[in-house]
């Protein structure tokens, strides 16, 4: 009788196992949708999703503007990652203008990119969301111009995807200061108020109140500068351009890694090591997203349950070479 018990709880707990197993290597459909080019902080998190073999990345759409200019970013990046089968949308905003990055790319021309290049992301967007057979997830780590866009031409798509955003400031600002309007929404409050109060399967937000805490610095930082994965140096390299620095040895530590929260809120299940509140979120025009009983209920990373646990797996994901490049 107990062999046949503990037959029983050994077959039980290799059935648990295996269906742990499947959820593990079911990949998570992606579309990343970024302001890349102007903070730095979209190419980590960029590296970052690239380097998470739990994540299927479906289409990478740009957004504020600059569109031609952020496109080439990630079309040198992802054939730096040999991920050309990855395509890039041009998103809304504009095609004109360049930032930070541009010394990159100034020599780099759309065309060559091997993989495939959409001139209207907005478009290319909705069908990716509306063609995929698994729900699909947006990660949107910038200003919400492309999102706002989809949803005027296509609003069913809210039925079929769940949103995950670097947006707003909620109880805290940055560095813990005072609740403050963010940059992502406050540079477009109204494409904010419709995305943030759309009827998403799900909504997931970072606020600055965690997102703003992140910066690698000390042993984690010279850890990447010693890494000899190509992915991390092409970012470095990216980083060096960016900070106006001769060379990576004068880096000491990044700069604040806002958007690669977006990226871990964007895997399944509990994600230990931020807190979570369920909160109704109002966007105001002037750009503050406030707490109110009329507002959109979301998820929203409010604290950090263990900021030196992720700091620790951000340098792991980044370093760890995988193939495919990932
Ligand atoms: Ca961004």
């Amino acid at each position: 009788m107990l062999a046949v018990l503990v037959v029983g709880v050994a077959l039980r707990c290799l059935a648990a196992e295996g269906k742990r197993d499947l959820v593990a290597v079911r990949p998570i459909p992606i579309i990343f949708d970024t302001d890349i080019g102007d903070d730095i902080d979209d190419t980590w998190a960029l590296t970052y999703l690239l380097k998470s073999p739990q994540f299927e990345v479906k289409l990478i759409t740009t957004t504020c503007g600059k569109a031609e200019y952020r496109a080439k970013i990630i079309a040198k990046l992802l054939t730096a990652a040999g991920r050309t089968d990855v395509p890039i949308g041009l998103g809304e905003g504009g095609r004109e203008g360049v930032g930070g990055q541009q010394p990159w790319v100034q020599d780099y021309k759309l065309a060559d990119y091997p993989g495939k290049i959409y001139q209207d992301g907005v478009k290319a967007m909705i069908e990716a969301i509306n063609t995929s057979p698994k729900p699909m997830t947006v990660i949107s780590i910038g200003p919400l111009h492309t999102l706002a866009a989809a949803l005027d031409r296509d609003p069913e798509i809210t039925t079929r995807a769940m949103f995950v955003g670097m947006q707003g400031s909620v109880r805290k600002g940055y560095g813990g200061g005072p609740v403050s309007p963010e940059y992502n929404v406050k540079i477009n409050p109204a494409a904010a108020r419709k995305v943030l109060s759309a009827a998403w399967r799900q909504i997931t937000i970072t606020p600055l109140d965690t997102c703003g805490r992140v910066t690698l610095s000390g042993r984690r930082f010279e850890t990447l500068k010693r890494s000899r994965d190509r992915g991390v140096q092409t970012l470095l390299e990216n980083y060096r351009i960016w900070a106006k620095k001769a060379t990576v040895g004068e880096l000491r530590a990044s700069s604040v890694l806002f958007d690669t929260v977006a990226v871990y809120l964007a895997n399944r299940g509990p994600r230990p090591l931020i807190a979570f509140e369920s909160l109704p979120i109002v966007v105001s025009d002037d750009g503050f997203t406030r707490i109110d009983p009329k507002g959109k209920r979301m998820a929203v990373a409010t604290a950090w349950k263990d900021l030196d646990g992720y700091e620790d797996l951000l340098v792991r994901v980044l370093t760890e070479q995988k193939g495919k490049g990932r």
